[in-house]
């Protein structure tokens, strides 16, 4: 045989061993981990809650929920309502019930961070959401609440020239909250006609956005120079827009927010409406990742620490101009709103496949 013949065969040989192995190394990579392949005794999940108030926590709770039943898992919530007490009743009573994991969602890190650790220890793998965590294997999702507050102030101090006679809308105590307040502070330094002129903002679990409302009619009427809203939260905004139609000033004050909703599109592509635009993720989206998170940890994954869902800014002209009526069809005129990519490894997926195959 001749020296050339030999090398082909060997380069051959060579190319088919690479290739068999790259087929049996996907083949391993999509392969499910033994703990999700028990019908008998299905995999468990609990979601505990610091607050539930409002649009965002309903679709989050909804999209947690339809990601776990698309990968054959089950979710149950525990949600404190704003109660301190409770919420560590929760955060206790969820470590004994020895869930398969656990995701734990708007808590203070001095509250959570003992439980996190008993999780941990116990062997509980823990993902959070909106929640601040010192560990490096815990890992945190959050809509990059920097960038959110960032790019929604950016937004208004460009749009207004760098003048604008601001009402902030915010609550301290929050870890999302007080990472979009941190960036928009910059913007206060950074433009001296930029200014805040009051504050208003408390939770109220079931109804933040009334009591907005009465405190927004209140800060305005003391300010008759406002002429921008900047709510760090829907339901801020959503009584901040009901009170500034209430006081008819919809053509002289503007508001900018964070967060999108089926409720939130309606009322910002009503006639005359002083709803401008808004900074969001999708909560279903960004709920789904949390559980494949938890999902990817259970199956002995190493998931990044920082998980951060990207946002995206949504304008009144947007809406209007794309026919966007609700969030289906938002999704469809902006799809980075869409299904996130993260934690979707590719077991992941062929759980999900295998489940819907029935
Ligand atoms: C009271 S905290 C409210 C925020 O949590 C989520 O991050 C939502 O974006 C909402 O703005």
């Amino acid at each position: 045989m001749s020296a050339r013949k030999q090398f082909l065969i060997f380069v051959v040989f060579v190319l088919a061993i690479f290739s068999v192995g790259t087929l049996s190394f996907a083949q391993d990579d999509a392969a499910i981990p033994d703990r999700f392949n028990n019908p008998d005794d299905p995999v468990e999940i609990a979601l505990v809650r610091f607050i539930g108030d409002g649009a965002f926590m309903a679709r989050y709770l909804a999209g947690a929920e339809s990601q776990a039943e698309e990968l054959g898992v089950n979710i149950t919530e525990y949600n404190a309502r704003n109660d301190q007490a409770q919420f560590v009743t929760l955060l206790e009573q969820a470590i004994q019930q020895q869930p398969d994991a656990i995701i734990i969602s708007h808590g203070t890190t001095d509250t959570v961070q003992p439980y996190i650790d008993q999780a941990e220890e116990a062997g509980i793998p823990v993902v959070t959401f909106d929640t601040v965590v010192n560990s490096n294997v815990v890992p945190e999702i959050e809509q990059d609440d920097l960038l959110i507050g960032f790019d929604l102030t950016r937004h208004v101090a460009i749009t207004y020239g760098g003048n604008a006679n601001v009402l902030y809308l915010n609550i301290a105590g929050f870890p999302p909250l007080d990472k979009r307040d941190r960036s928009y502070q910059n913007f206060l330094w950074r433009y001296p006609n930029f200014v805040q002129v009051a504050q208003v903002g408390v939770y109220v679990e079931g109804g933040t956005a009334a009591e907005t409302q009465t405190r927004v009619e209140a800060a305005l009427t003391e300010n008759p120079d406002v002429n921008v809203v900047i709510a760090m939260w829907d339901e801020l905004a959503k009584g901040a827009v009901r009170a500034i139609e209430q006081l008819d000033l919809a053509d002289k004050i503007k508001v900018y927010s964070v967060d999108v909703s089926d409720e939130n599109i309606q009322m910002m592509r009503e006639e005359g409406s002083p709803w401008e635009a808004t900074m969001a993720t999708d909560p279903y989206s960004t709920a789904r990742v949390a559980v494949r998170t938890a999902v990817a940890r259970i199956g002995g994954e190493t998931v990044p620490k920082y998980l951060l869902i990207e946002p995206t800014l949504i304008t009144r002209e947007t809406l209007i101009e794309n026919n966007v009526t609700n969030m289906d069809e938002l999704i469809v005129a902006l799809p980075s709103l869409g299904e996130s990519d993260l934690s979707w490894y590719p077991w992941i997926r062929a759980l999900a496949d295998r489940n819907a195959a029935g």
